[in-house]
């Protein structure tokens, strides 16, 4: 079978926010055909790799993406036509280099993801092993724990609702995956009618968790532990809760600015707030507790909090070995988040997920707020064997194509399959 990249195009599609990115077909000289899209995030870490926009106000208000379809249509193309898919390490360092650049500034992240990806999903598909499958090897037999965002807030409702971005529920409770998801979607309906019966409004965020007005940080999970008992599962024992309050984004001056509660707070005086907040809720995980460098803040937080629960570092971090070694030889989170375009290729996405888990670290793999209908993070966090993934409510296409992803690699995996359940979390301390 010759697997030599014949053919690479790529073009500028919508993503699910109504933005452009970047769709990446790849054709083999046995004629396989894959394609790929690139998410794109709203919450961005100033320390993520570049994502390539044209900057023309005239078109998409500067966010088109024509000069990322560009450098793969000419530049990548022109080195990686002729390259065999087998080898994906080679492919992924050719772009780097290519690049020449530490940030993947000149090509654009987005530009080389949607080809890295598009490639191996090409040779997957002419080996015909699924994909998970050739990302993981023979023994890959392990569902995650699909952790859904089913209240949303800061930059993904627009500063209408709390200030943090993000609460997830965590069914570890169940048995299956297929279980899981199930109880995802009921508590999420549940939810829908606990919010509607009080008059909030049941408008949705960017990934489809509700975003009524708020005035605390901590009435989304009262409400959500509303939902859970609602829909007939135990808080805590059936089904956890995580945030990702994304602090990054009202961190000012050095203080962390709480709108909702029109309070500021030191770095200290936030741990104090989380401390509280995992004492009176099932609170399993929590994500960017802290903002992207401060790291005396994320210290003080691991101290009191990583003996207890999942303490994540997304822009932190970045998906970026150099970040993370600092992270764990700093003793500053247990476990990092793992964003493919963050930093841009498979082979970098693998080797920070390798790092985590060689050191006993927990690797969360996400989504982004802007989604396109490709599903690779459902085979990819199988394959990688990472216990848990983050990608959206029970709810809109783009987020449920990845769950249902997950369903099927279920299916397919019979009675080798097994769920995560708890076990997924780097800190079992608090079950
Ligand atoms: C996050 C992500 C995904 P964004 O902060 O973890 O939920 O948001 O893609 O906007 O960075
Ligand atoms: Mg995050």
């Amino acid at each position: 079978m010759d697997t030599t990249i014949q053919k690479l195009h790529a073009r500028e599609i919508l993503d699910s926010r109504g933005n452009p990115t970047v769709e990446v077909e790849c054709t083999l000289a046995c004629g396989t055909f894959a394609r790929a899209g690139v998410p794109s995030g709203a919450s961005t870490g100033i320390h993520e790799a570049v994502e390539l926009r044209d900057g023309d106000k005239k078109r998409f208000g500067g966010k088109g993406v024509l000069n990322a379809v560009a450098n793969v249509n000419d530049k990548i193309a022109d080195k990686v036509i002729g390259m065999d898919a087998r080898n994906q390490v080679l492919i992924d360092e050719a772009m780097i280099a290519l690049d020449g650049t530490p940030n993947k500034g000149n090509l654009g992240a987005n530009a080389i993801l949607g080809v890295s990806l598009a490639v191996s999903r090409a040779m997957a598909t002419a080996t015909g092993i699924p994909l998970y499958r050739y990302l993981g090897g023979p023994t890959v037999h392990r569902l995650p724990v699909p952790m859904m965002n089913i209240m949303n807030g800061g930059v993904h409702a627009h500063w209408q609702g709390a200030d943090f971005q993000e609460y997830m529920i965590a069914p570890y409770g169940a048995s299956t995956f297929r279980q899981a998801l199930e109880w995802g979607a009921e508590v999420y309906h549940a939810l829908q009618s606990v919010i509607n019966k009080k008059g909030m409004s049941v408008g949705v965020g960017d990934e489809g968790g509700f975003a009524p007005h708020v005035s605390s940080n901590h009435e989304p999970l009262e409400l959500i532990v509303e939902g859970i008992n609602a829909a007939g599962l135990t808080p805590g024992k059936d089904v956890g809760v995580a945030m990702d309050p994304a602090s990054s984004g009202f961190f000012e001056d050095g203080k962390y600015l709480l709108r909702t509660e029109n309070r500021k707070l030191s770095s200290a005086e936030m741990v104090d707030y989380y401390e509280k907040l995992v004492k009176d809720f099932p609170v399993v995980l929590l994500e960017d507790g802290m903002a992207e460098d401060d790291w005396d803040g994320w210290k003080l937080l691991n101290q009191r909090l990583g003996g207890i629960i999942e303490l994540v570092g997304d822009d932190l971090f970045v998906t970026n070995v150099e970040r993370i070694e600092r992270g764990i030889r700093e003793n500053a989170a247990n476990a990092t988040l793992i964003k493919l375009n963050q930093i841009g290729t498979l082979t970098e996405t693998v080797a920070a997920t390798r790092l985590a888990q060689f050191h006993g670290w927990g690797a969360f793999v996400s989504h982004r707020s802007g989604e396109t209908v490709d599903s690779f993070i459902a085979d990819f966090t199988v394959g990688l064997d990472t216990g848990h993934l983050k990608t959206g409510a029970p709810a809109r296409g783009e987020r449920v194509a990845k769950y249902n992803q997950l369903m099927r690699i279920e299916e397919e995996l019979g009675s080798a399959a097994t769920y995560a359940g708890k076990d997924a979390f780097i800190r079992p301390v608090r079950f």
